[in-house]
C-alpha cells in the first residue's frame, strides 16, 4: 500500500515538469527552419572580375580563391557563423599560421594591413574593394581569439 501511494504521489510532479521540456524540444526544429528559411542568398563572387568570397565561421575562412590576379580584388565578406566576424587583409610573407599574436589583446598584429570590414553581423555580407599587387597575403578574422582558432588563410596575388 505504501508503494502504490508513493508513486501516484510523484506521477503527477512528472508529468508537470515534462510538460515544459516536451514544448522546447518541439520549438527548437521550428526555430531551425525559421533561420533556414530567412537565410540571404549566397553573393556570387566571379575570379574573372577580381571577386573572392570569404565565407566566415566559427572558426574558419574559407576563399572561393586562393589566387587572384593584381589590381582591383573585391572581396566579399561573408558571415555564415552565428557571431560577428570581422575581414582583415595583410600583406606578408609570413605562413597563414605564422603571424604574431598579442598576448593582451589576443589579436594578430597587423603589420602589412590593406583593408578591413569590422562587425560583420552573423548572416549578413559586406564588400572590400582593394588594390592589390602581386604578392603574399594573409586573410584573418582578428576579433579576440578568432585567428588563434583558425581564422585564417593564404591569398596569392599573381
Ligand atoms: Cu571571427
Amino acid at each position: 500500500m505504501r508503494r502504490w501511494y508513493g508513486r501516484s504521489a510523484r506521477a503527477p510532479r512528472a508529468a508537470a515538469i515534462l510538460a515544459p521540456i516536451r514544448g522546447i524540444t518541439f520549438a527548437i526544429p521550428l526555430a531551425t527552419l525559421a533561420v533556414v528559411a530567412c537565410a540571404a542568398p549566397v553573393p556570387e563572387a566571379d575570379i574573372t572580375k577580381g571577386q573572392i568570397r570569404a565565407d566566415m565561421r566559427e572558426y574558419a575562412m574559407g576563399l572561393t580563391s586562393a589566387e587572384v590576379r593584381g589590381g582591383t580584388v573585391t572581396f566579399i565578406a561573408r558571415n555564415a557563423g552565428s557571431t560577428v566576424h570581422d575581414l582583415v587583409v595583410i600583406r606578408t610573407d609570413l605562413a597563414p599560421d605564422m603571424l604574431p599574436v598579442d598576448a593582451q589583446t589576443q589579436k594578430a598584429k597587423e603589420d602589412g594591413k590593406q583593408g578591413a570590414v569590422d562587425q560583420i553581423a552573423p548572416g549578413k555580407s559586406a564588400n572590400l574593394r582593394l588594390e592589390l599587387p602581386s604578392g603574399a597575403y594573409v586573410v584573418i578574422c582578428n576579433v579576440p581569439t578568432h585567428y588563434q582558432l583558425g581564422m585564417r588563410s593564404a591569398l596569392t596575388v599573381k
